[in-house]
């Protein structure tokens, strides 16, 4: 059996160094991790993937052969690795790891937003999956950028339906003080009240306010986990929180 976390955040919201750093950390705690890089588009990883969809798809071959600028080769991109899930599927089979971090492309959409993520998810394995959703700390520390960002996790988890964490990344970024307030925020909803209250104004503070409820009611807010791939802080309660959905709590690895 592998579990898998599929990682998945806005661009430059830190999914390829948290694979990297946190993958690292898993392996230091003696668990049997391997790592899939989906981003056709990646230049530079800071990590080099165990199966890497760049051996079957690349960006300069597509703009080459089908005529198309960068973004368009993405999206292509995007549609052509759904044709190669199952020697991916093979590859991962090989390293049959106990949990597998799947770090998806740079621009969000290209995964959630599009057939292929989807479909590339159900199909990679039966075994069980989750998603890591991440907030990036510095944006998310207004409150309106807090519940849009809220708001594109909720639709992810529609387009998915699959167990869903929520971290806040890049904390090392913030003071202690204010990531504690963002992590509040995402327990306490009088608190994100308030501060959408005393902090935004007119279209903003209104839309926020009955989006942030919206969410709440629908129950697909869900507590922070406050990270940072920079110093491994918080590394030890995400590993937690995924034993719990993976494993009812237990070790993943023994
Ligand atoms: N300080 C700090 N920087 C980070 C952290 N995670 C990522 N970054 C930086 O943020 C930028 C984007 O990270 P990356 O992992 O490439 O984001 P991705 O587009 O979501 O894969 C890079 O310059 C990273 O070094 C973090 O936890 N702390
Ligand atoms: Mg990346």
């Amino acid at each position: 059996m592998v579990f898998i976390a599929f990682i998945i955040g806005t661009a430059g919201s830190g999914k390829s160094l948290l694979t990297a750093s946190f993958s690292e950390w898993l392996k230091i705690s003696e668990q049997d991790v391997a790592t899939l890089n989906l981003d056709p588009g990646a230049v530079k990883l800071p990590y080099t993937p165990d199966v890497d969809v760049r051996d079957y798809v690349t960006i300069d071959e597509i703009m080459e052969e089908y005529d198309l600028g960068p973004n368009g080769a993405l999206i292509m991109a995007a549609d052509l690795i759904a044709g190669e899930i199952e020697n991916i599927s093979k590859e991962i089979e090989g390293f049959n790891p106990d949990i597998l971090l799947v770090d998806t492309p740079g621009q969000m959409e290209l995964f959630a937003f599009r057939a292929s993520g989807p479909y590339i998810a159900k199909e990679i394995s039966k075994d069980p999956k989750a998603i890591i959703y991440l907030f990036d700390a510095v944006f998310s520390l207004n409150p309106l950028n807090y519940v849009s960002n809220m708001f594109l996790s909720a639709a992810v988890y529609m387009r998915f339906l699959l167990p869903q964490l929520h971290v806040l990344s890049k904390c090392d970024l913030l003071s202690q003080g204010d990531v504690d307030t963002i992590v509040e925020w995402s327990e306490d909803r009088s608190t994100l009240e308030a501060a959408i209250d005393k902090r935004l104004e007119g279209e903003g503070r209104l839309l926020s306010y009955r989006l942030s409820r919206a969410i709440y009611q629908l129950g697909l807010n869900f507590p922070l986990i406050s990270v940072s791939a920079k110093t491994n802080e918080g590394f030890t309660e995400l590993n937690a929180a995924l034993e719990r959905i993976f494993a009812g709590g237990e070790k993943i690895t023994y």
